[in-house]
């Protein structure tokens, strides 16, 4: 019987799935089980094998062995298609992703639909086409005396990847790092987080159902510390890592990394400022910022969580941001019209709540929210939390310099321009930022002026796969995205040849 059943959207489905990892091509048991519950109801969905060390080694020893296979010696022609079989595979067991994802997180069927799934396939689809177009670099070199020589550079793989993921965007984060390092002729352990471990076993499926040589994907699950996370990372047979996730375990795993100088790439927290200028058109604004604090519960690290208005237009604006997060609806996740959803687990709803009553003892006012809704139903058991609005803090609050991640944003007001960056730079992050205005000179000053990764202009969270993406600061190291993935997952070797 399959384990994704549409039961999954309830968070209370008849029977308790076992997920398992997989390595080497096959599905094993290993070591102990955990329990997932439904951020939706608090009830248990499935029972997940928890990777011990020596199940960690046997995934990285899977992987090392796939390399020696064909899987090293395929041309970039003939891994896209093995990848684009990837994507076919996802496309067909759309429906069941849809289960996984929403089971695991509590997020609306509509966003997991419009966002998530789809996501997961283009990736392959885009991968699948930069490795395939992606030039390298030849140069002629004359020398003094006459001689000539042609350098070339060959991509290689780097070897075993270790990804390491986060539960907010589970199959778009993990599949955004898994089909650039295939597509450079890797093979990968996947570490995703213990919160969501469904959609990343569908994958395992798919891998499975397209053909994708044995030992070439790999997955173990469990926790971080002294945990399938950490025995991966400090594997001395991982070549490289790469992370999404808080900073905190940025630093954590760079340290581990450090020993054997491995290449690491970290796509970490952020404490993202939107700035609203009086020129911007006010609807747009409105319902733009609406998007970038609550997509998600707030749980995207691009999300916004500081708000900052010109003065003109401050009070309006805040009347109307926290008007429209009053009215965002509740709801199943199954029902398309639902646009709250529950925080991953009671640990972090219990975070997230500690902000609320932080930022009322910090002196702030609380425009909506500030609290947890009632149902009357199953969903009372769940992680939920109110969209919040708050004003009046400081710049230097802990709520208002510290990354909540969750449904909440603090606003306040700016006079002038330099202001409004100088305010939105004052943080130890640095990953996105987005700005309102219909000033086309300011809309072009704003990229260089701010210190983050993405600059978005009178939109937010819009993403073409070939661009940079990552974080200064805090916020993380390296970019990945188009040829700057392509250069993390491959190793150049120069070849000079003396043309004689
Ligand atoms: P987290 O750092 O707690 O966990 C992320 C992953 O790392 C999980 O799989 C976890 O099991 C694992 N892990 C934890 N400790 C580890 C250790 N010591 N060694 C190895 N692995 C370890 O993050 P989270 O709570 O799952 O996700 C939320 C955070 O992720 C937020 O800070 C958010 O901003 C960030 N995030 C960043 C981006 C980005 O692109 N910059 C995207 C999504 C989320
Ligand atoms: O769009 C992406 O590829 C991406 N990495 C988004 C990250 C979202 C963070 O939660």
């Amino acid at each position: 019987m399959s384990l994704w059943t549409p039961e999954l959207l309830t968070g209370q489905p008849k029977s308790v799935g076992l997920l398992r990892n997989f390595v080497g091509g096959e599905f094993v048991e290993s070591g102990s089980t955990f329990a997932k519950v439904s951020p939706v109801t608090g009830e248990q969905i499935f029972d997940v094998c928890e990777a011990d060390e020596s199940a960690v080694d046997a995934a990285v020893q899977a992987a090392q062995a796939a390399l020696k296979g064909p899987w090293g010696r395929l041309s970039e022609q003939e891994r896209a298609v093995v990848l684009r079989r990837v994507a076919d595979g996802l496309e067909r067991r759309f429906e069941d992703l849809v289960a996984a994802e929403v089971g695991d997180t509590g997020k609306s069927i509509s966003q997991a639909r419009t966002l998530d799934i789809p996501r997961g396939a283009a990736n392959f689809r885009a991968f699948a086409d930069f490795a395939t177009t992606a030039a390298t670099e030849s140069y002629t070199t004359v020398l003094p005396d006459g001689r000539r020589a042609l350098n070339y550079a060959v991509r290689k793989p780097v070897g075993v990847v270790a990804i390491v993921v986060p539960w907010n965007l589970p199959l778009l984060l993990l599949t955004w790092k898994v089909a650039p390092a295939l597509a450079c002729g890797n093979a990968v352990v996947v570490k995703p987080s213990e919160e969501t471990p469904a959609s990343a076993t569908v994958l395992a499926e798919v891998m499975a159902e397209a053909g994708v040589p044995a030992g070439v994907f790999n997955l173990v699950h469990g926790f971080g510390p002294s945990s399938a996370g950490e025995y991966l990372t400090r594997h001395p047979s991982v070549d490289a890592i790469t992370f999404t996730g808080e900073s905190a375990t940025g630093t954590a795993i760079a340290k581990v990394a450090a020993d054997r100088v491995k290449s690491v790439s970290f796509e970490l927290g952020g404490k993202n400022a939107g700035l609203i200028f009086a020129d911007a058109d006010l609807d747009a604004a409105v319902e733009g910022s609406v998007r970038s604090v609550f997509t998600n519960g707030g749980q995207v690290c691009l999300c916004t969580e500081r708000l900052y208005v010109e003065r003109p237009i401050f009070t309006e604006f805040a009347e109307r941001l926290a008007q429209r997060a009053s009215e965002l609806t509740y709801g199943w996740p199954a029902d398309e019209a639902t646009m709250n959803m529950p925080l991953i687990s009671k640990q972090h709803r219990d975070k997230v709540l500690s902000y609320y009553d932080l930022a009322r003892s910090e002196g702030a006012e609380v425009l909506t929210g500030g609290g947890v809704p009632s149902f009357g139903d199953a969903r009372d058991g769940g992680c939920y939390v109110q969209p919040t609005v708050v004003t009046g803090l400081p710049q230097d609050a802990r709520a208002t310099t510290e990354e909540i991640f969750g449904p909440i944003c603090h606003i306040a007001p700016f006079d002038t321009e330099d202001e409004a960056y100088a305010l939105a730079n004052d943080s130890e992050y640095g990953l996105a930022a987005t700005v309102w205005t219909r000033d086309v000179g300011r809309a072009h000053r704003a990229g260089p002026a701010l210190d983050v990764g993405i600059v978005w202009i009178n939109t937010w969270f819009l993403r073409d796969l070939r661009t940079p993406f990552g974080g200064m600061k805090l916020s993380g190291v390296g970019r990945e995205g188009g040829t700057h993935s392509l250069s993390f997952y491959s190793e150049p070797t120069n070849v000079c040849i003396e043309l004689t």
